[in-house]
Order: C-alpha cells, then sequence, then structure tokens
C-alpha cells in the first residue's frame, strides 16, 4: 500500500495514475484509493477512466474512517475478485496530516500480514511552498502545510518540468519529480517499494484544535449533473469558460482557490481541467479533441479559501452564465468537520 500524501493541488493523482501506468506496463496489477470530505471525485473518475480498480472513502478523511478504508483495501485484494491488486495506491485529503500516527502505525500494528507498507511519500508543488513557507502566509494552512512535510519518509517536489529552483523545507531533503514528463518517477517507485524502505519511521507531534482550524479555513463544494446546451460544444469550449467564470466569481470577492477541478464527460470523450491559483492557466487532461456534443455529466470539485455559502453562489452563477441548461444531481459545501481519527498510536509500531 503506497499512501501519497500532500497539500491540495501537489499533484498527488496524476503521480499515482503515472506510477500505476508503469506498473502495469510491467504487467502488474494495480488498485487506487481515493478519499474526500465530499462526495462525487473527480479523481475517482479519472482512476476508473485509465481502466484502474478504483475505490474511494467519501464523507471524511482516511484516519477517520479507518475501519471502512481498511475493508476497502481488503475487498480490493479478496481472492478470486477481479479486483486483486498487487499494488494499491492510497491518497488522502490534500488537507489532511498525522497520517503516520493514525493509518500506518494501526495498519502495521494490525494488519502486518495483509499489508506491506510503503513510505509515507509527501508531495510538495515548490509553488504552494513558496506561498505557505512566506511570513505573510495564512498561519493556520502553514501550520498544516509543515505538519503534513514534518511526517514524511520522503518529501518529493512535484511538477520538476515548470521549476529550476525549489525552496528550503525546513531542512528536509526533497528530490524533484515530474508527472508530466515522466522524470523520476521510476525511481521514486523503486524507492518505495524497495526491500529496505521503512514507513512510518516518525510521529508528529500535533495540535488537533490547530489542524482542525486549518482544514476549517477552507470551503469545499462538489457539484455533480448533467448539462444540456442549446448547441453542441467541444469539452474544452464548455469547461474553458466555466473555469473562467469560477475563477473570476472568486478573485472579485478575495477568495483564494486551493484545488478547482472540473471534468466534463459525453459519449465523445472526457475531458478534466485544474487550476490550482487565482488567475492561473488550467491544465487539461483528456480528449481535448473529443468532437462537440450536446450533453454533459459535469464533476466540480472545489476547495478554495471562503465560506461554502460564497463558493456555492458563485457556482451558482457560473453555472448560469453557460450556454444551456445545467441540472444539479448533487450538491454540497461545507467546511470540513474537525478531525476524529479511530486510532491514534503515539509511537512507532
Ligand atoms: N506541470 C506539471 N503539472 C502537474 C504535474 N503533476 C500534476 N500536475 C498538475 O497539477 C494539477 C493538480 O494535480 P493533481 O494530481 O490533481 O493534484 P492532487 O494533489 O491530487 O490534488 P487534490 O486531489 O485536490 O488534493 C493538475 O492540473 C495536474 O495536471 C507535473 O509533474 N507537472
Ligand atoms: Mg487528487
Amino acid at each position: 500500500m503506497i499512501l501519497v500524501g500532500g497539500f491540495l493541488g501537489a499533484g498527488k493523482t496524476t503521480l499515482m495514475l503515472s506510477a500505476a501506468r508503469l506498473l502495469r506496463g510491467i504487467g502488474r496489477c494495480v488498485g487506487i484509493v481515493l478519499n474526500d470530505q465530499g462526495d462525487e471525485l473527480v479523481d475517482t473518475r479519472l482512476a476508473e477512466a485509465a481502466g484502474f480498480p478504483a475505490q474511494e472513502i467519501t464523507g471524511g478523511c482516511f484516519c477517520c474512517r479507518f475501519s471502512e478504508f481498511v475493508q476497502k483495501l481488503e475487498r480490493m485484494d479478496q481472492p478470486g475478485s477481479k479486483l486483486a491488486p498487487e499494488f494499491i495506491f492510497a491518497e488522502p485529503v490534500g488537507t489532511c496530516t498525522d497520517l503516520s500516527a493514525t493509518i500506518l502505525q494501526p495498519l502495521k500494528r494490525y494488519y502486518r500480514e495483509q499489508f506491506r507498507l510503503a513510505p509515507l511519500t509527501v508531495l510538495v508543488d515548490p509553488a504552494r511552498a513558496e506561498e505557505l513557507l512566506h511570513p505573510d502566509a495564512d498561519p493556520l494552512l502553514a501550520y498544516l502545510f509543515r505538519k503534513q512535510i514534518a511526517e514524511a519518509d520522503l518529501v518529493h517536489f512535484s511538477k520538476a518540468d515548470l521549476y529550476q529552483q525549489f525552496p528550503a523545507l525546513d531542512g528536509v531533503a526533497a528530490r524533484p519529480l515530474s508527472a508530466h514528463t515522466g522524470s523520476d518517477i521510476q525511481e521514486w517507485l523503486d524507492e518505495v517499494l524497495s526491500e529496505s524502505a521503512v514507513a512510518g519511521s516518525r510521529i508528529l507531534e500535533i495540535d488537533y484544535a490547530s489542524y482542525a482550524d486549518a482544514e476549517a479555513a477552507l470551503g469545499w463544494l462538489n457539484w455533480q449533473g448533467e448539462l444540456r446546451l442549446r448547441s453542441a460544444l467541444t469539452p474544452a469550449a464548455v469547461i474553458g469558460p466555466l473555469m473562467a467564470r469560477i475563477d473570476q466569481l472568486l478573485s472579485a470577492r478575495q477568495i483564494s482557490i486551493a484545488h478547482l477541478k472540473v471534468l466534463a464527460r459525453s459519449a465523445n470523450g472526457s475531458l478534466k481541467a485544474s487550476l490550482c491559483r487565482n488567475g492561473g492557466q488550467p491544465w487539461v487532461d483528456g480528449a481535448l479533441d473529443a468532437p462537440p456534443s450536446p450533453r454533459y455529466a459535469l464533476t466540480i470539485n472545489l476547495r478554495a479559501a471562503g465560506a461554502p455559502e460564497e463558493l456555492s453562489s458563485a457556482l451558482d452563477l457560473a453555472l448560469r452564465d453557460l450556454p444551456g441548461r445545467a441540472r444539479t444531481a448533487h450538491w454540497e459545501s461545507f467546511r470540513p468537520s474537525p478531525p476524529v481519527p479511530e486510532h491514534r498510536f503515539e509511537d512507532v509500531a
């Protein structure tokens, strides 16, 4: 089980999918477990679209739903099941930390026969690190970000293709990798799968009140529904203006985007776009050349530093601006509730 942590938008899903493809390419069977505080996850749809067995824990983090997490891992691993991966990647919520004490140690103590654990990798987006390690950063998010790094067995800078230089991380050695170019992904896999790798080598000292406040500093919005257009459009022509409008509305309210993901699926193909900061250029994955369609299934996941009602009203306006009608099947917006882990180890197991 390979746990990949890191802040929202760090590149966890992209790295897991890239590494999973490498393993599949040499004939190994791989599964993926995703996690969110809400329902309707873009990442799960992506993992499924990439052809990997995917499970998800929704409505809370792995640590607060540890028993369910283990059930999902075991379900993937049942003999005779068509889902019987040798390797399982697991992505915790991007605002989660204390994973060593609450997930890795209990797995080591109670499930040592079932699972071999890879070191806890924490991915760091270099630009996000510059922002959150700056003295003017939001103190709660900076606290959470530092804790994520402090408990890692391995820290890697993601998106190395975009940067020449990388910020200092409080004495932690972090090597760059890029899931987009593939550079150093095989090396990372070799390292986390090596016989000598140690999982959960540290336990954090963490104040759960500050951790809860940091998680609640961000608003969460998950939306899923159907879009019926007045005339057929390509997925890029739907997603591009929609994301630009959400970005514009949030920026006007001075709400910082942590991660906005939109997935548009039609019978002609699907496209996902991702925006990790206001005014940025969305990254697009999928069928950019898909022919126009009059109907899309849309999934939208937004995490941003604003009140849930503000995120909802921005999305509502943006959906109304689409050249067609959006029908809501699922809409939730909230601030994550305080983490209450099922287990918490004080010492390394
Ligand atoms: N240039 C570049 N972009 C990357 C790389 N890895 C990920 N990204 C982009 O970064 C954005 C966020 O990536 P994700 O993999 O969705 O990040 P995540 O950590 O799973 O985000 P959450 O699920 O919200 O916590 C996407 O637009 C990716 O395409 C990389 O190696 N290079
Ligand atoms: Mg993800």
